[in-house]
């Protein structure tokens, strides 16, 4: 049930906040004012709610669950907390009522974008499903100054702006001076007595930076609970700059405080390439060390020692950024509060768990011990000390294998030595977990399967999940109305119930009002690549959809090398597909990924030649839309027929864009990768194209893998290779893009495209052929919709607070 807020001086709030706040006069309020007085008027509701649930948490001295992340990708939030309150169409009504139109006010809301793709995001759907099920589960984060780069494209090529967002005076940002946070960092270590004893090592010359929290309230469907997601600034400390003041260098104490405020200046945009740069590795341990002080603080509100801790406390680290928790806890633990290192280590592996979320080695966090000596002194004694306790009982489980002990340290040897951050987070965890069956089972039999044999009951696997609020509920408002219409609106709660949905695919009148709807996105979709991509689509054609960062493995070039195949069947063969498709790309590269900028800049040359093309233009059109973000997506993905989910098999560890896709009843075009399989599962054989090698073909391949062999006998392969090399698609830019087409041709094809090219052509056929008959294709897209309720992040929080977190409904 829904408890509603009480409206009666919401729109009084509103006034208030425009004449008192900004003092303007209300004729005077642009639209952006009157966004945020709309969002300051519901935000004085969330804090009702919000102060109810911490008091209801208190009461109860509850299990508190503690996300640390270093990524939150929350998207816009006002559209968000009117649905999850419930109060959407009465708050509409109440500025219609005062001549104003909630859309456009919406539409003025900036996104957050504190993250880079799918590890961030799946952290905001996280809180929103923890929320929803009534249960204390927390974040923490950084407030960037700026979030993700803003993408905007200029003559076919990726351009990067500041994404400077209002990381101070957002109105769903609440600020708690009194509860900073004293981080010390730098310095040195002066004595080094044995850390057993009890001894109080000295770290000194230590400089001290501030952490200050912003709290961004998270309320769950219903309206029942409040929880909070705590983001820190980093600010340089006053005390501490005394100290440099008195030895009179003023210019220098200024320049300090401004490099301790860089650490939250800016989000790194790579979410593959470890940049290994000693200012990502200081935001780390920011983060961390903000989020155990204030962790222990709020448990120390309620008990006098650590007895209850692993009781009361569970803390999940999103993949290895956060790792050095481990360090930072047992500091705590044994540095300041005075408890032995055996109990200390106790509560530190009974609280901590650790997901992986990338098995790219070129993504796997390793610290050279240089950077980490300088940056945290104390914590690299305390991970040697870890290390040299792991190693020891490494002797009596292998003796005679020193080898596996190489293998297994947390200390990689070698020219330059480095912190290897997983084995840290494994070493200090009760339970480590991939993100989708196959990729907890490559974790545990490709990435560390030293650690499956010595502790087999750690690992587990947790398959992702989306919100439906946001992306069914939310961005979808048609379909979402009809599932109601149709089998009541307990799905919003409980998304297995879409099930009941399967009979009505026997039933016309409801498919039509099904396709009704999908076709309605799509014109919505139309509409924003016209105003974003100027292009012209037709919303009749195929919505074929690749949305998501782009990179190599997840293989946008393989869809353009089909595109271009497809351009030449017509434009040399004369073969017409049997329905006209928009080939739909977005998603930005890493500013520093030159293939993945490149591939942009293709995919701009290829959409050119196409979609100028008078023949083949009435069959095939080519569109990206810049700038791929939350609030995109929400408009995108609904308007998908069909969802691009083509990763080289087992490199994508789940996908959570291939979930929303399906549930909103695009058909997945897609390799046995990630949730993929579990996608195909859940639909059926028949409701999904699956192509391409699996993984263990994929394995079996590599080392004796030739593309030139796969080329040599393909001339439909050499056709769309020689096109990229040649100057169709880059004009008098000279060979423009042979770098893509020797990273194929010449460099051995990691990522196998050529390998899987035949069949995914052969995909597409069928699939183009299956669109055609209407009903057989409304009825696969219905299955998927009704067959994808497992993908609910409130399935997957459920796992997590039973399996691993030990936390219960707080109702
Ligand atoms: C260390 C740094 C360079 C870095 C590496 C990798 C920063 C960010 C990343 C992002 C990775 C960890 C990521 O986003 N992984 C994605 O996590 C999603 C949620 O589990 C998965 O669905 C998705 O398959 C995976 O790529």
């Amino acid at each position: 049930s829904i408890i509603k807020p009480d409206l009666s001086g919401f729109e009084n709030t509103i006034r208030d906040y425009v004449r008192y706040v900004l003092g303007k006069p209300m004729t005077d309020a642009t639209s952006t004012d009157l966004f945020n007085g709309v969002s300051s008027a519901v935000r004085k509701l969330l804090m009702d709610i919000r102060i109810e649930t911490e008091q209801r948490y208190d009461r109860r001295d509850v299990k508190r669950m503690h996300y640390i992340s270093m990524e939150f990708l929350t998207g816009p939030l006002l559209a968000n907390n009117l649905l999850n309150m419930g109060i959407q169409e009465d708050v509409r009504a109440i500025l219609k009522n005062m001549g104003l139109d909630l859309d456009i006010l919406m539409a003025c809301e900036p996104d957050p974008s504190l993250g880079n793709g799918g590890l961030g995001r799946l952290a905001a759907c996280f809180l929103d499903s923890l929320a929803s099920l009534d249960m204390p589960g927390f974040g923490y984060g950084i407030n960037y100054d700026y979030g993700l780069f803003k993408q905007s494209i200029m003559g076919g090529y990726q351009r990067e702006k500041p994404d400077y967002w209002p990381s101070r005076s957002s109105p769903w940002l609440i600020a708690r001076s009194g509860e900073k946070c004293m981080v010390p960092v730098y310095g040195r270590i002066v004595d080094t007595e044995d850390i057993e004893g009890g001894y109080n090592p000295m770290w000194s010359e230590w400089k001290l930076v501030v952490g200050r929290p912003h709290d961004i309230p998270v309320v769950g469907y219903g309206g029942h609970t409040a929880n909070r997601l705590r983001l820190f600034s980093a600010w340089a400390s006053e005390d501490f700059d005394i100290q440099i003041f008195n030895e009179g260098d003023y210019f220098r104490a200024v320049e300090r405080k401004i490099s301790s405020e860089n650490i939250s200046k800016i989000l790194y945009p790579s979410d593959s390439q470890e940049a290994g740069r000693e200012l990502r590795l200081v935001q780390e341990y920011f983060l961390v060390a903000c989020a155990v002080q204030d962790i222990i603080r709020i448990y120390l509100k309620q008990h006098d020692d650590f007895n209850q801790f692993s009781k009361k406390v569970a803390i999940q680290l999103n993949d290895t950024h956060p790792a050095l928790t481990v360090a930072e806890l047992m500091r705590s633990l044994v540095d300041v509060h005075g408890l032995e290192w055996d109990n200390a280590w106790d509560i530190t592996t009974q609280t901590l768990a650790y997901t992986n979320h990338t098995l790219l080695p070129e993504a796997l966090e390793k610290w050279p011990l240089a950077i980490v000596e300088k940056v945290i002194p104390r914590h690299l004694q305390i991970i040697y000390e870890i290390n040299r306790r792991f190693l020891e009982t490494l002797t009596v489980n292998y003796p005679d294998d020193p080898q596996r002990l190489h293998r297994m340290s947390i200390i990689e040897e070698g020219d330059e030595k480095q912190v290897r951050m997983a084995h840290l987070a494994i070493v200090g965890s009760h339970s480590v977990n991939g993100v989708a069956k196959i990729h907890s089972h490559l974790v545990k039999t490709g990435l560390v399967p030293d650690f499956y044999d010595l502790w087999p009951e750690k690992f587990n696997n947790k398959t992702n999940g989306v919100t439906p609020r946001r992306w069914l509920l939310s961005a979808n408002p048609g379909l979402a109305r009809l599932i109601t219409e149709s089998i009541g609106d307990k799905w919003i709660v409980d998304l297995d119930t879409l099930k009941a949905l399967e009979s009505l695919g026997r039933d016309p009148a409801f498919l039509e009002k099904f396709s009704m709807i999908k076709r309605e996105n799509k014109v919505r979709l139309a509409r924003l690549i016209k105003k974003t991509a100027y292009i012209d689509v037709d919303p009749d054609s195929i919505f074929d959809i690749h949305a998501k960062r782009i990179h190599e493995y997840k293989r946008q070039f393989l869809n353009v090398m089909h595109i271009i195949h497809g351009y030449f069947m017509i434009q040399e063969e004369g073969v017409i597909p049997t329905a006209p498709r928009t080939y739909i790309f977005s998603g930005k590269a890493a500013p520093g990924y030159f293939l993945a900028k490149l591939l942009i800049r293709l995919i701009h040359g290829v959409a050119d030649v196409v979609n100028k093309d008078p023949l083949v233009s009435q069959w095939i059109k080519v569109a990206f839309i810049p700038d791929y973000k939350v609030s995109l997506a929400e408009i995108i993905i609904p308007g998908a027929d069909v969802s691009e989910q083509i990763s080289t098999a087992g490199m994508e560890a789940s996908g959570t864009g291939n979930m929303k896709f399906a549930i909103n009843g695009a058909v997945t075009m897609g390799t046995m990768d990630g949730a993929n399989i579990e996608i195909a599962e859940a639909v059926g054989p028949d409701n999904i194209y699956i192509f391409g090698h699996d993984v263990e073909e994929i394995q079996a391949m590599r080392g004796a893998y030739d593309p030139g062999k796969i080329l040599a006998q393909s001339p439909h392969i050499q056709r769309v290779l020689n096109a990229v090399n040649s100057p169709l698609f880059c004009g008098w830019e000279n060979d423009l893009f042979f770098p893509l087409f020797d990273a194929v041709v010449n460099h051995g094809d990691y990522y196998m495209n050529l390998a899987d090219f035949q069949s995914y052509v052969d995909a597409q056929v069928r699939l183009s052929g299956d669109y055609v008959d209407k009903k057989k294709w409304a009825q696969m897209t219905l299955l998927n919709t009704a067959r994808t309720g497992i993908f609910s992040s409130d399935r997957t929080i459920r796992e997590y607070a039973g399996e691993v977190w030990g936390l219960e409904r707080q109702i």
